[in-house]
């Protein structure tokens, strides 16, 4: 039975998890769930998934939240190829890529935090994107200081990584919120090595099935 991925066209981990399947050549099917119409918060998506967040991914009976746990079963279940190098410090230094990204970035400009921002804290327009601006140009600051000096095209080399599974999607957030990726010159080869890659290419929003709903 294949997984199944509780997917929303725009969500930027959803994409990464997308990415990383598609980089695997795994089959999965997909369940559309419709954040534009809050159905992440009904009762029948938060009892299948009780983070009430997408993506998740369903395997047998099992409903697994949050991209990063969903990229590391996909990598250790499908070796081939992997997503992270063999040796241990590698490993982590990716990882610590794909988590700023994942854990420093992508939550202060989540969809609610920034509709907390504009609702219950009053901000204008402006202030949300300078807000957004701000954890994006910090973020990328850091990947592209920790990075630069590496051989590419990928963040660490020859071959994808979930550091640039990571980047692709929120280099798309960064382009709505005003931060150009040619500002950082390693962060922009690496995006541009990974949008090459028609499995890149099939995992991007417009290609979604509900991205005609919009
Ligand atoms: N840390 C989670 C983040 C999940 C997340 O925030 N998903 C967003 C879409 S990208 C969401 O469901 N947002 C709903 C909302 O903000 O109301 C992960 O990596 O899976």
């Amino acid at each position: 039975m294949k997984p199944v991925l509780y997917d929303f066209f725009r969500s930027t981990a959803a994409w990464r998890v997308r990415i990383a399947f598609n980089l695997k050549g795994v089959a999965y099917d997909r369940h559309g769930v419709w954040i534009r119409g809050e159905e992440h918060k009904s009762a029948t998506y938060r009892a299948a998934n009780p983070q009430g967040l997408v993506p998740a991914l369903g395997v047998g009976e099992t409903i697994l939240p949050q991209s990063i746990a969903i990229i590391d079963w996909l990598d250790e279940t499908y070796p081939t190829p992997p997503l992270l190098p063999a040796d241990p410090l590698d490993r982590a230094l990716v990882r610590s890529v794909a988590l700023l990204v994942a854990c420093d970035i992508h939550p202060l400009n989540n969809r609610r935090v920034l509709e907390y921002l504009k609702g219950e804290l009053g901000l204008d327009e402006a202030a949300v994107k300078a807000w957004e601006r701000t954890w994006v140009a910090e973020g990328f600051r850091g990947i592209e200081a920790q990075c630069a000096g590496g051989q590419g095209p990928f963040l660490f080399g020859a071959t994808p990584t979930m550091a640039d599974i990571c980047l692709v999607p929120q280099v798309g957030n960064a382009a709505r919120a005003g931060v150009d990726v040619n500002n950082y010159p390693t962060l922009a080869r690496a995006h541009a090595a990974m949008t090459a890659l028609p499995e890149v290419q099939a995992a991007h929003p417009d290609r979604q099935p509900d991205a005609a709903k919009a």
